[in-house]
């Protein structure tokens, strides 16, 4: 087998008021109780260093720019450089997102992976989707969700990347995952809204993909920006919200023939606005084994055995034998 011990590390609400130290420090909380479970990769939600603020028109540039942060000083600044020290002394690798700005200005919606024995970032993802809108909604009780007006859209692709140092090499020379080679495990970031679409999922796929990893803040209760049958009351939206949710990741993870782990940032943020829960880890047939219980701080643990996207990768989604690609042309173009 080729054995990994993962976790999500689901965070409860941060707010506007919240400070970046206390943060960090639950953070670290959330590390140690993984870690107390023997995890060896623990993933962060979505921005979660703050609130998640692209529900908010904010027009003050220096405000705007307290919640963005720059790739090169994330594990070196002091507010945020605690967690990453603290994954190394743990020896747990993490994947966390964050807000990015970059030294030209530009704003992306991002999220790393930090390999603890390397001590550094060893992958980058720019979410692709960005749902909602540049403007707020005239309606004032509308929740807004403006990440077209403070992100571009990711340009990283979906680029999925060896993750060294996991898998004991004994281990990985009896993987027999020949178009793996040595058998690290292969892994994919996306946030958020990536995981509705299923060509992220199935770009991540033909590479072989054994681990997507995805943080999320989903709003409960958004009737401006989900598209309902019939209306709903915030009670059965973020039920249907929840349902989205796991269909979504259990879907894609059996179509693609790969685990699959969810971080959410839940509960109520800034007074007034409610983020489903639903963290969640899920296998290559599709089943949730491991499930958050509640909308606040939460880890959620459970071991897997990558060997398991065999099966899926050799049979049903043999791409290689059953895809059928001269009758997909549509998919690529505008
Ligand atoms: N953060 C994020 O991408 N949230 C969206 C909300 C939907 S807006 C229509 C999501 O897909 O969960």
């Amino acid at each position: 087998p080729r054995t990994l011990k993962v976790a999500a590390a689901q965070l409860g609400p941060i707010h506007l008021t919240s400070k970046r130290e206390e943060v960090v420090s639950r953070m670290i909380t959330l590390l140690r109780s993984a870690s107390k479970l023997g995890a060896q990769l623990v993933l962060f939600p979505e921005t979660a260093f703050t609130t998640f603020f692209p529900r908010h028109l904010i027009n003050s540039q220096e405000e705007l720019d307290s919640y963005f942060d720059s790739t090169d000083t994330i594990t070196s600044a002091p507010n945020t450089k605690p967690l990453f020290d603290e994954a190394k002394t743990l020896g747990i690798d993490i994947s966390v997102g964050f807000a990015e700005r970059t030294t030209d200005g530009k704003g992306y919606n991002t999220s790393v992976y930090f390999s603890a024995k390397k001590g550094e970032i060893i992958a980058k993802y720019r979410k692709v989707h960005l749902p909602g809108t540049k403007e707020p909604f005239a309606n004032p009780d509308a929740v807004n969700q403006l990440e077209k007006r403070y992100f571009e859209p990711g340009n990283l692709g979906f680029t999925a990347f060896r993750t060294p140092d996991l898998i004991p090499d004994a281990a990985k020379k009896r993987s027999g995952i020949k178009e793996h080679g040595k058998g690290d495990p292969i892994m994919g970031m996306m946030i958020c809204n990536d995981r509705r679409w299923a060509e992220g999922w199935r770009c991540y796929g033909l590479q072989g993909v054994e681990v997507i990893l995805c943080g999320y803040n989903t709003a409960g209760f958004a009737p401006d920006l989900w598209g309902t049958r019939k209306p709903m009351t915030p009670k059965e939206a973020e039920r249907d919200a929840v349902f989205h949710h796991k269909l979504v990741m259990q879907g894609n993870s059996y179509m693609n023939s790969c685990f699959s782990i969810s971080a959410a940032k839940a509960g109520m943020e800034d007074g007034k606005y409610d983020l489903i829960g639903g963290s969640c880890i899920t296998t290559p047939e599709g089943h949730v084994i491991a499930e958050a219980k509640t909308k606040d701080d939460e880890i959620i643990f459970a071991e897997i055995d990558l060997e398991d996207c065999r099966q899926g990768k050799e049979k049903t989604f043999d791409f290689d034998r059953h895809r059928r690609v001269d009758q997909y042309g549509p998919i690529t173009v505008q």
